[in-house]
């Protein structure tokens, strides 16, 4: 966050279209009402290439096509207005690709805690190494899978990081008990329940409705420890 407690969040895409429909969703349209900064970046603008070309074929053969570095650094310097080499010290610049650091709430807490964030999206085989070298502060990935582009994952990261800021959750409250954090002792969240009591005869574990709150809290943590333990998280304490 800046001083001003705002995030600015810059995403590099070739396809910004993608994320009108990001932008329409409730916790990130009130992220931006209330002040933090999102903004997409269309990597083919400042192509210095003809034909809007942004890839190539990689050195040593193989399939698919790779994103050039001058390209991005083109369009790097074409949005920020210097070279992407200082960009990194100023911002965390982070490219989204399968072989980087696994997004996990820890990290999502840290990258909450910036001024401003860069997302570079990569397409076809991903990005030439120099550009994650030169140009980036960290390399990230949401999952053990692969995606076609650094897309969905950018919107993943984002989401994680906005619905964490002050005035994108309704309820002040609901980003403090939730799965994963402090509160919870690094575990998943407990099993919510709510009316009816009883439907098809799955009825709600009777603690939760016997207003003992002192109890509520003993069987809640104890449900998310085991939770955790099943999932094989590990567990903050
Ligand atoms: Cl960040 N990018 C792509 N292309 N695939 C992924 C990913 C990112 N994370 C998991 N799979």
């Amino acid at each position: 966050m800046r001083e001003d407690g705002r995030v600015q969040i810059d995403v590099v895409t070739l396809f910004p279209q993608w994320f009108e429909w990001f932008t329409g969703q409730r916790h990130v349209a009130n992220a931006v009402a209330s002040g933090h900064d999102l903004r997409f970046l269309d990597l083919r603008e400042h192509t210095p290439l003809s034909g809007g070309q942004v890839d190539d074929t990689p050195f040593g053969g193989g399939a698919g096509m790779v994103l050039r570095v001058d390209v991005m650094d083109a369009a790097l310097r074409g949005f920020y207005g210097s070279d992407p080499v200082e960009l990194r010290r100023e911002r965390r610049v982070i490219a989204l690709t399968p072989g980087g650091r696994m997004l996990d709430e820890g990290l999502v807490t840290e990258l909450a805690a910036e001024p401003a964030l860069t997302l570079l999206c990569g397409r076809y085989e991903g990005f030439d190494e120099r550009i994650v070298q030169h140009f980036c502060s960290d390399a990230v990935s949401i999952g053990r899978y692969v995606l076609a582009g650094g897309e969905l994952a950018a919107m993943v990261l984002a989401d994680a990081v906005l619905r964490k800021l002050p005035g994108s959750l309704g309820h002040a409250d609901s980003a403090e008990e939730e799965s994963f954090s402090a509160a919870l002792g690094g575990d998943p969240e407990y099993p919510h329940y709510t009316r009816p009591a009883d439907y098809r005869g799955w009825t709600v574990p009777e603690v939760l409705l016997s207003g003992h709150h002192e109890e509520i809290r003993r069987w809640r943590r104890a449900r998310s420890r085991e939770r955790g333990a099943a999932s094989g998280g590990a567990s903050l304490s």
